[in-house]
């Protein structure tokens, strides 16, 4: 009898077993996780239970318990990703992490997630360990997205409709939007152990730490709870919001990350993830309470994290995006496609040099910062795919290239280029989608930009006005340079 064809892609209940506790002793011992998960205590919650945190600040807190003794056990909440949540509990919460280095790639399991949860069947969970005095540290990676701020400012969007239905129900569990929950977490913080906490952003946006405060703060000024005031004067003076600068390239993961995760180990994982060897965490070395020694792991506390936030987003960030949209018009699919052709690298050292003097000074040095990244960029282990860069770029673009288009005090082609490629990457696909497969919660606006005019002018200004760039749509010599590179682009050259 011939077996039925499985479409190259095994059953989940065949081959060996799954990764969780029982199955470490079938993992090579070198590549078992560096800390007794058993050992290790709730003290950290973390919002955004996706790859890169995965990555990042789990790995960074695995080396801190495993050279400390200390027991920083991490729960991770996933807003609204159900799947995630039950693959990590059949696993234990454990999952690889597999280096794409140059000499090939070194999986390991990570073991600093104790515990997995989903934001609202879970509120009950997430608000009782919110409020517990040993959990000390929160973490999140929400996105840009999932802070809702208003656009061109950095208030909380309270008529955005997910914070609007939050703010009226009066169930909070409920409640839906991160913003939300950490609001409701606080408040039953100071209703019971009122102990100090932290709440470390990890998200890609400039004064990160301000930002999450700012939305947590609005929406308990915009909420109903009767006691509000107290618990916005109690935030005032036992809860701290310092600033964070997180890198670690992650893709998302693939169906052949998981065989090549489980030719490596030798048991399934449902979850890995994969990054390139690099990785950086800054923070702002202002903490209300007790905190993981993430230094053991490599991370860098300095009083003031400004400088080294706004070369990454500006120069990394930045260049990423220029990548996303300029190689999307010429037809590439990752970056390290567009590391590969002729004008890639001078791509990335061209934007860095045009930014590199609109950075505050005591950062790292911009040109050293370029060839780094052209290193990193052209990767050839990582399949970093360009529309994952590009989605959102309504809320990403600000960030990365207005302010300094804003600061510049010489001509900026480069970023003229890139803005003109996104501008390209805003019209509608004939299936109404975005035309080169990114998606964008402002989609449908930008692509209204393009109707009722033929004038690209009008497009280009239009489109900055959506994202509360005022001043850009005004600035004509910005637009005209904009509107000039389109047609280019339109047939998929590159000039610079
Ligand atoms: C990327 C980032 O998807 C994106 O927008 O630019 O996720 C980038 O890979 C990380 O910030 C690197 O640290």
């Amino acid at each position: 009898l011939t077996p039925p064809s499985t479409g190259g892609i095994e059953p989940a209940d065949t081959g060996p077993p799954l990764l969780g506790r029982a199955s470490l002793g079938r993992i090579a011992p070198g590549l078992r996780p560096a800390v007794d998960p058993r050992e290790l205590r709730p003290r950290i919650v973390h919002f955004g239970l996706g790859a890169f945190h995965r990555a990042h600040q789990a790995v960074y807190t695995e080396h801190a318990s495993a050279r400390s003794g200390e027991p920083w056990g991490i729960v991770a909440v996933a807003p609204r990703s159900a799947p995630v949540v039950a693959a990590m509990r059949a696993q234990d919460c454990l999952y690889s992490v597999t280096e794409r280095r140059a000499d090939g790639p070194a999986t390991r399991v990570v073991g600093s997630v104790t515990e997995a949860l989903a934001m609202r069947p879970d509120a009950e969970r997430v608000d009782a360990l919110l409020a517990s005095a040993d959990v000390t540290v929160l973490t999140s990676t929400i996105t840009e997205k999932g802070h809702h701020r208003r656009t061109g400012t950095g208030e909380l969007d309270t008529r955005a409709p997910e914070i609007a239905a939050d703010l009226a129900t009066r169930e909070t569990g409920e409640l839906s939007t991160v913003v939300g929950r950490i609001a409701a977490g606080l408040a039953a913080r100071m209703r019971s152990s009122g102990a100090p906490i932290t709440l470390v952003s990890c998200d890609n946006m400039a004064a990160n730490g301000d930002a999450l405060a700012a939305v947590v703060r609005g929406f308990l000024e915009a909420s109903r709870w009767p006691d509000r005031r107290d618990v916005l004067d109690w935030m005032a003076a036992s809860v701290a919001f310092p600033s964070t600068v997180v890198d670690r390239i992650v893709p998302a993961t693939t169906d052949t990350d998981r065989h090549a995760a489980r030719s490596a180990l030798g048991v399934r994982d449902a979850v890995p993830v994969v990054g390139e060897p690099y990785r950086q965490w800054v923070l702002q070395d202002s903490f209300a309470g007790p905190r993981p020694p993430w230094e053991l792991g490599g991370a860098l506390f300095v009083p003031d994290v400004a400088p080294y936030q706004l070369t990454k987003l500006r120069l990394l960030n930045g260049a990423h995006s220029a990548l996303a949209y300029v190689g999307a018009a010429a037809g590439r699919t990752t970056v390290a496609d567009v590391l590969a052709t002729d004008w890639g690298e001078r791509l990335v050292r061209d934007l860095c040099a045009e930014v590199g003097p609109t950075l505050p000074a005591g950062g790292p040095d911009p040109a050293a910062y370029a060839d780094d990244l052209v290193e990193r960029f052209r990767n050839p282990g990582m399949r970093h795919l360009l529309r994952q860069i590009g989605s959102d770029g309504s809320l990403k673009i600000p960030e990365r290239w207005f302010d300094a288009l804003r600061a510049a005090r010489a001509p900026t082609p480069v970023l003229e280029l890139a803005l003109a490629a996104w501008v390209n990457s805003t019209r509608a696909a004939e299936d109404g989608a975005q035309l080169f497969g990114t998606t964008d919660p402002a989609g449908a606006a930008l692509a209204d930009c393009w109707q009722g005019t033929t004038r690209p002018h009008d497009t280009v200004r239009r489109l900055l006005q959506v994202l509360g760039a005022v001043d850009l749509a005004g600035d004509d010599t910005l637009v005209s340079g904009v509107a000039a590179r389109l047609p280019a682009l339109r047939a998929g050259h590159v000039e610079f």
